[in-house]
């Protein structure tokens, strides 16, 4: 039971905390990681004296949104979690509505306000979750309905990459070498298998010609017979080069993710081949699910609790992916123990969770947490501690703010193009389709 004091939901403070963590230089289809990528770590306190943490997207348009929504939120319960999409639908950014034309290909999908609030949106919902948890003594996935497994299983998310950042360019460094050709890849994931136990494997594409990455796709598995494999050039291909992929691959791949964009470009895709789609990228809304799943366009959602505005959003999707017999799972962008935490809570409840998350977290150095959390047997164990479970580091944060302080703007905002360039001047992310 807990404490009498704590039971005063009230919030009396918002603390809003961009930072930016440490990233290796891993190649995607728009260009490569910058050495240090934003996050944004929120805390809400509660007049019963009760901190919850929440992470989400760090890029300046985010933080933005994220100010005037925090400054509304004193004088509210933690417990009113509808509520805050009630007030996301008041903040708005002055003159700064983001086309819905902007970012198509992007790999967050098609960025509008919308989206970017409920990402915002999404970092105080897990707060509040946490606070709540923390004053009622329950966990995250208690307040959720309850967990229906113990641990939740990732997959090693493998990138194409250099084994360091440009020279010149100030960046932490690591041991996983490069990998530019299969048997880089391969390698890769031997360490991923070694180190984190990890048993299937997702290869981001859209890097190199589609046959160097079929090649890899099959060299996987010739390394690891029976280990789930997915693929994911994030949109790079037209259809035509994506069902020859699929074909090339039909029975050896898991799923096929997101070979081309737009929900028409996947249906096309999706009649000729037997090789199950999922996307991050068509369905990232509520709005966009009933044109895919009617049109058969995708065979598996890859939630984002970023994108969805949070984990009872999550659960929502994921019942509807049940009703229409689509699957469900999660795909994952740069972040922080916060958010691997609060996907294990969510990940946790969900009944039908077919294909293993994917999550980008082996590959963060640098963390918020007084404790990392730990990958075993490729799975992450669900904590039964009250809120997320986890504890955020002042003296980490507070290092890692002052880099966010320190950076001259460049870094602030994601932009991999910008990164690719250092190295190669004349690059420009391709217009899609790149093949
Ligand atoms: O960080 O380069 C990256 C990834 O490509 C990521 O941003 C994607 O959005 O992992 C994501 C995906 O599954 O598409
Ligand atoms: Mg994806």
């Amino acid at each position: 039971t807990a404490p009498a004091a704590a039971a005063d939901l009230t919030i009396t403070e918002v603390r809003l905390t961009p930072i930016l963590v440490a990233d290796p230089p891993l190649l995607n289809t728009q260009g490569v990681h910058q050495p240090y990528t934003p996050r944004l770590i929120i805390e809400i306190e509660t007049a019963g004296g009760v901190t919850g943490i929440g992470e989400t997207y760090g890029d300046t348009k985010y933080l933005e949104l994220a100010e005037p929504f925090a400054e509304r939120l004193p004088g509210r319960r933690v417990s009113d979690l509808n509520g805050l999409f009630t007030l996301a639908d008041q903040v708005g950014v002055d003159g700064s509505h983001i086309d819905t034309a902007v970012d198509v290909g992007g790999l967050r999908g098609v960025q509008t306000e919308d989206k970017l609030r409920l990402s915002v949106v999404s970092g105080f919902e897990v707060a509040c979750l946490d606070a709540l948890g923390k004053a009622l003594g329950q966990p995250v996935h208690e307040l959720l309905g309850g967990k229906v497994r113990d641990r939740v299983e990732y997959s090693a998310y493998l990138f194409y990459r250099w084994a360091a950042h440009p020279e010149g360019v100030t960046a932490e460094t690591d041991d996983w070498g490069a990998a530019v050709d299969p048997a880089g890849v391969v390698e890769q994931a031997r360490k991923f298998k070694e180190r984190y136990g990890f048993t299937s494997f997702k290869l981001k594409g859209g890097v190199f010609p589609p046959e160097e990455e079929i090649a890899a796709v099959r060299a996987l598995a010739e390394a690891f017979p029976g280990h789930p494999l997915r693929l994911d050039p994030n949109g790079a291909w037209s259809v035509e080069t994506s069902l020859k992929v699929a074909a090339e691959l039909s029975g050896v791949l898991e799923y096929l993710e997101d070979p081309t964009l737009t929900t028409e470009g996947m249906a096309q895709v999706s009649a000729h081949t037997d090789v199950l789609l999922a996307t991050n990228m068509c369905v990232t809304t509520f709005g966009e699910i009933k044109e895919a799943f009617t049109r058969d366009a995708v065979q598996v959602v890859l939630s984002d609790h970023h994108y969805w505005g949070g984990l009872r959003n999550t659960r929502e999707l994921a019942a509807i992916c049940g009703a229409f017999g689509v699957g469900v799972s999660m795909h994952s962008n740069t972040h922080l123990g916060i958010s691997l935490a609060a996907m294990t809570h969510v990940a946790a409840t969900v009944p039908d969770l077919h294909h293993a998350c994917d999550s980008h977290y082996p590959w963060q150095s640098e963390d918020v947490l007084t404790e990392r959390l730990t990958f075993t047997d490729g799975g992450v164990r669900v904590s039964d501690a009250p809120g997320l479970g986890v504890e955020l580091d002042r003296d980490r944060l507070a290092a890692l703010h002052r880099r966010w302080l320190d950076d001259d703007g460049t870094m602030r905002s994601r932009d991999d193009e910008a990164a690719m360039r250092v190295a190669e001047p004349d690059w420009r992310t391709p217009a899609v389709p790149r093949w």
